[in-house]
């Protein structure tokens, strides 16, 4: 059986404004891409993931899109783009898109013309509702920057909903009209040729029809966000959401092999229905952030990947990420030593990894002035350490004025060692994490155990976390040391370690332990 690209791909995630600037302005921009395309070639991903580039008011960044069908200017236009994906395609990777399909900007004319009268053909395209009877908002749903998720409209005297800024009306999918509208977009996009979309909160796009209170969250302590006072019951995953998720499965099949991955939160057995069923599927890859919001711990990661791969349908395909543009820098949270231990895991788990721009160099927590802070989550909840611009820094080519980023001052602070940290010093460094990241994904290519092997957790104990791959005859042993002790390797059944694929450290002693913070490859032989 011929397996999808997509399974056996790995897809790496750029942050447009932080990639490459072309124009000197400080912010990248398409043109910039095109040009470290060879960059990516050379470290050996498939796939490309692209935040949004449309037209944008950007208070969100571009997850505030004020036309689906058009590039940013401050990005390039429409030609640059066809260029863009052209080269993509020369180089016989994939372009993924950011569909951000659960709110539009305020400034998208069709909120203009939605907000302009209660009787506009456009009103029902988004959330209206009246003020209770003493005026407070209709329900008690919390946007995830914080406050009410409603927002007073005096001019026509009703509030409207937004799940997150005020700037951002959540759609109303349950409109008809806005539904073919927007189903247009995607014919759009994959008439033009893109390989499939990540689609922003999907999860969140159809709210429950009688706007029910949400039930508050009994976990809640006030060093959690303010979305999460109360649980998202009623405001997201609802059932006509997964029916429009297989609509979009369906067209985006109609155009071949093209690949949908949903963003979505939820608890395993929820989000596995997001995979639909083999009759009516859903998103190929419901993106799964585990790796992202636990502890580093070897119990507990040995337990949630068990957890997760018990809970995939039989056709679920599983995917891993370590790092987004939402997220702290992995090598910040668990340090670098670590980070390289991660590196490993995300690379030999079973499922399509996602890489984020910059994880590659182990650029870790930078901390951003006060007065530099552009991230509205930032700077709508100060006082909580969420902030989103320390994991969009500007990417550090070399150690060039602006880290060859941009001519002229990079729209945030570069990491502070980006003179010592950035690629063209770690690319002729056999140790850097650079090579590590090349290396990984050289052998994932070529060891098809890795790529699309199955996985046999390991009964292990302490920092040791441990797992078989294996197709055909080929057997692997992927043994990760989380901790600063050294730690002996797991006896396998029958079969011995016989070669060292791979270490972290670079070398491989050949005796029976692990290193402090080292996790190393070994192919398998029967005893
Ligand atoms: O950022 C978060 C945690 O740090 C999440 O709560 C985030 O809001 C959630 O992951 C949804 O993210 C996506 O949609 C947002 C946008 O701000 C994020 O950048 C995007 O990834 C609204 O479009």
């Amino acid at each position: 059986m011929k397996r999808p690209w997509w399974q056996s791909a790995v897809i790496y995630q750029i942050y447009p404004r932080s990639f490459q600037d072309s124009d000197g302005d400080g912010i990248g921009d398409l043109a910039g891409i095109e040009r470290r395309l060879d960059y990516l070639v050379a470290l050996g991903i498939d796939a490309i993931w692209l935040s949004p580039i449309f037209p944008s008011p950007m208070k969100d960044f571009g997850y505030d899109v004020a036309d689906y069908c058009g590039i940013e200017p401050m990005f390039g236009d429409l030609a640059t783009f066809d260029r863009l994906l052209a080269a993509v395609h020369a180089r016989g990777l994939r372009l993924i898109l950011d569909f951000v399909p659960n709110h539009s900007s305020d400034q998208h004319p069709w909120f203009v013309e939605s907000r302009a009268s209660r009787d506009n053909p456009k009103r029902d395209w988004y959330i209206w509702r009246d003020a209770k009877p003493d005026g407070s908002p209709p329900n008690n749903w919390i946007s995830d920057f914080g406050g009410s998720a409603w927002e007073w409209d005096a001019a026509t005297g009703q509030f409207y909903l937004h799940a997150f800024l005020k700037e951002q009306p959540d759609l109303n999918w349950r409109n008809p009209e806005l539904k073919r509208a927007m189903f247009d977009v995607l014919r759009f996009w994959l008439d033009r040729g893109v390989d499939g979309f990540r689609i922003d909160v999907l999860w969140h796009i159809v709210k429950a029809a009688d706007l029910t209170d949400n039930p508050p969250n009994p976990d809640w302590t006030p060093a959690r966000t303010e979305r999460d006072r109360v649980l998202q019951l009623h405001s997201t995953d609802q059932p006509e959401a997964h029916a429009i998720s297989a609509e979009m499965r369906a067209l985006a099949n109609s155009y071949g092999e093209r690949l949908l991955v949903g963003e979505i939160f939820l608890p395993n057995e929820r989000h596995a229905r997001w995979y639909g069923s083999v009759e009516r599927p859903q998103v190929q890859l419901p993106f799964n952030f585990q790796l992202i919001e636990n502890d580093w711990k070897a119990d507990r990661l040995r337990t949630l990947i068990a957890d997760y791969e018990a809970s995939l349908p039989a056709h679920g395909w599983p995917n891993w990420v370590i790092g987004s543009h939402d997220a702290p820098r992995i090598a910040g949270r668990v340090g670098e030593a670590q980070a390289r231990v991660a590196a490993m895991l995300l690379l030999t788990l079973r499922g399509t990894p996602t890489l984020y721009q910059g994880d590659e160099l182990g650029i870790g927590r930078v901390d951003i002035p006060a007065d530099r802070i552009r991230d509205p989550q930032h700077l709508r909840q100060p006082q909580l350490d969420i902030g989103r611009d320390r994991s969009r820094t500007p990417f550090p080519w070399d150690d060039s004025a602006h880290a060859g980023f941009s001519t002229g001052e990079p729209w945030l602070p570069l990491n502070a060692d980006w003179r010592t940290r950035n690629a063209a010093a770690q690319l002729g460094e056999p140790g850097s994490m650079l090579s590590l990241y090349r290396d990984l994904l050289a052998l994932r290519r070529a060891h098809a155990a890795l790529s699309v092997g199955d996985i046999a957790l390991l009964d292990t104990t302490g920092d040791l976390l441990a797992y078989e791959r294996m197709s055909g005859n080929e057997r692997l042993l992927i043994a990760l040391n989380l901790g600063g002790g050294s730690v002996m390797l797991p006896r396998s059944g029958d079969h011995r370690p016989v070669r060292c694929l791979l270490s972290t450290r670079g070398v491989w002693d050949l005796s029976d332990t692990l290193a402090p913070n080292e996790g190393a490859i070994f192919e398998l032989e029967d005893d």
